[in-house]
């Protein structure tokens, strides 16, 4: 399962995504929420920490402590939707309905997450795709809340994960339960991975404000271009690193739960010291090949 055919690794070259149904068991995905409700019920978010994760009026709109999101590269981080706080960062829904995402080291810190990551399935992908010396860059863990889940807005990930060349970063987006039309599956723009990327998130120097900003702006794309990729509950999606995709708001009253991670294929490949995520002293991107 986890080795890709001939035809499959066409269709990943082609369209820029490829989706493998089955790639996870009912009962390992089961593991994974087990862990997340875990994580959440010892979720402790300090007052001035409780972050906001938005991609509707830009691709990435943090309020409040932003320190809390850029350094979260190498910790377990918790964002949240908008509009589940008072005016003074109380909750007005239940804390486990509020949450947006986890991120962006739940691969190195948390052992469920390190196995599945690191899994003989997912390196057995990693190398029939032909990665040679793959590094584990981020991983989240998105809810997709009922009624709650906001949109992510079109976007290519190499937008955030820049690398020269382009080309070597690959997303692996896990449907821990069934991703449908109502509760916000991921919609992609066949081949749209072959034009290099339109706009880049930029870190600004130490101290300077704002933190980051884009260079170039996404172009506004057709919205019948895009198709959408309902899955089953276990399906891995592989995403190209410059693929058009998106995933609207959940409007329905089913969670979508998800698990993504990033890979870099680091043989011959330099990544942007301009990124807002870099590899820190206490966790530099760890080989999946362990
Ligand atoms: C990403 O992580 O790049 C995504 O686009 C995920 C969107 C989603 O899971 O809704």
């Amino acid at each position: 399962m986890a080795c890709l055919s001939s035809s499959q690794l066409q269709k990943f070259q082609e369209d820029g995504f490829l989706v493998l149904e089955g790639f996870l068991s009912a009962d390992e995905c089961v593991v994974m929420q087990q862990r997340i409700g875990e994580l959440v019920a010892n979720m402790d978010v300090p007052l001035h920490s409780r972050t906001i994760f938005s991609t509707q009026d830009e691709q990435l709109k943090v309020l409040d402590n932003r320190d809390y999101f850029w350094n979260s590269g190498d910790k377990i981080r918790f964002f949240f939707e908008k509009g589940v706080f008072d005016e003074k960062g109380n909750f007005l829904v239940p804390p486990e309905k509020s949450i947006n995402k986890i991120g962006h080291a739940l691969h190195a810190h948390d052992p469920v997450f390190r196995s599945v990551t690191h899994s003989p399935k997912v390196q057995a992908l990693a190398k029939s795709l032909g990665l040679q010396m793959p590094v584990v860059v981020q991983s989240m863990y998105i809810f997709k809340q009922p009624h709650l889940g906001g949109e992510v807005t079109p976007h290519q990930d190499a937008t955030f994960l820049y690398t020269e060349p382009l080309g070597r970063l690959l997303g692996i987006w896990i449907a821990l339960e069934d991703a449908t039309l109502e509760n916000g599956c991921l919609w992609f723009i066949p081949g749209s991975h072959t034009s290099g990327v339109s706009r880049r998130l930029i870190r600004a120097p130490a101290g300077s404000i704002p933190v980051t900003s884009f260079l170039g702006s996404e172009p506004a794309w057709d919205n019948s271009l895009f198709v959408p990729t309902p899955v089953q509950r276990g399906a891995l999606i592989l995403i190209h690193g410059e693929v058009v995709h998106k995933s609207e708001q959940n409007l329905s009253d089913r969670s979508r739960h998800a698990y993504t991670f990033h890979l870099m294929e680091a043989l011959g490949t330099v990544w942007s010291p301009e990124n807002w995520l870099q590899p820190t002293a206490e966790l530099p991107f760890p080989p999946l090949y362990i």
